[in-house]
């Protein structure tokens, strides 16, 4: 081989694997609305579809037109925001969080959402308060301490996987309750009410469940 056909076909070599480069760069998929995200900075997550439905009384079908998120209770001026409201005068952030349920299974998915302590601001509640009670469209209920949220960056989330909530994973809105166990994270969130009242238990803490549900 004579050192002219060496040459050429090192550049053509070169020419090849930068073409390679360039394609696969410029060919990786626009991420579409309604296709789920399976791996987040290298990390892989659940499918949406992993979740086991065992919800009180099932899916739940909310209206987002009619919808309202009432905050109540201790707070300087209680207040109701629409679907559209919470997604856009809020800043949205999203955090991979794993839900471990009670009955032994559990799932690792990126959330997105609104954070607690910017719908409750800290200035704007009760020196009295203490706890946040959670309502919920089916009639469930759960609580957790105004610290908890507050010094954690604990989501209100209307999307998981870049997906927006289906109906049955609790759309409009699902409480991300990090190192909590499953029953705190409330789906078709409809109220919050800010409490004094560290006794407050919610559907499964009044039926045994512990109200503090640290995930052990
Ligand atoms: N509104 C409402 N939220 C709820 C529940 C429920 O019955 N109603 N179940 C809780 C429980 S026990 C778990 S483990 C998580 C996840 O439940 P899923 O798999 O049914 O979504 O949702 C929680 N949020
Ligand atoms: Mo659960």
């Amino acid at each position: 081989m004579n050192r002219t056909r060496a040459l050429i076909l090192a550049i053509i070599g070169l020419a090849l694997a930068v073409s390679a480069i360039y394609y696969s760069q410029t060919n990786t998929p626009s991420q579409l609305e309604g296709v789920e995200i399976r791996e987040y900075n290298g990390q892989r997550l659940s499918s949406i579809t992993a979740f086991r439905e065992n919800s009180i009384k099932g899916p739940q079908h909310i209206d987002n037109q009619s919808y309202r998120l009432k905050i109540t209770g201790l707070v300087d001026e209680a207040s109701e925001l629409t679907y559209e409201e919470v997604i856009t005068q809020y800043p949205l952030y999203e955090k991979v969080v794993t839900l471990y349920c009670v009955e032994g299974w559990d799932v690792t998915i990126l959330w997105e959402g609104v954070l607690l302590k910017d719908l409750v601001p800290e200035g704007t509640v009760d020196p009295q308060a203490r706890t946040v009670i959670f309502s919920a469209y089916d009639g469930y209920s759960t609580s957790l301490p105004l610290n908890y949220l507050l010094e954690n960056d604990i989501l209100l989330a209307y999307k998981m996987n870049g997906v927006v909530l289906p109906p049955e994973r609790g759309f409009p809105f699902q409480l991300v309750a990090e190192s909590k166990l499953g029953y705190k994270w409330i789906k078709w969130v409809t109220r919050l009410e800010v409490s004094a009242d560290e006794d407050y238990r919610g559907f499964w803490e009044s039926r045994g469940y512990s109200n503090d549900a640290t995930v052990p």
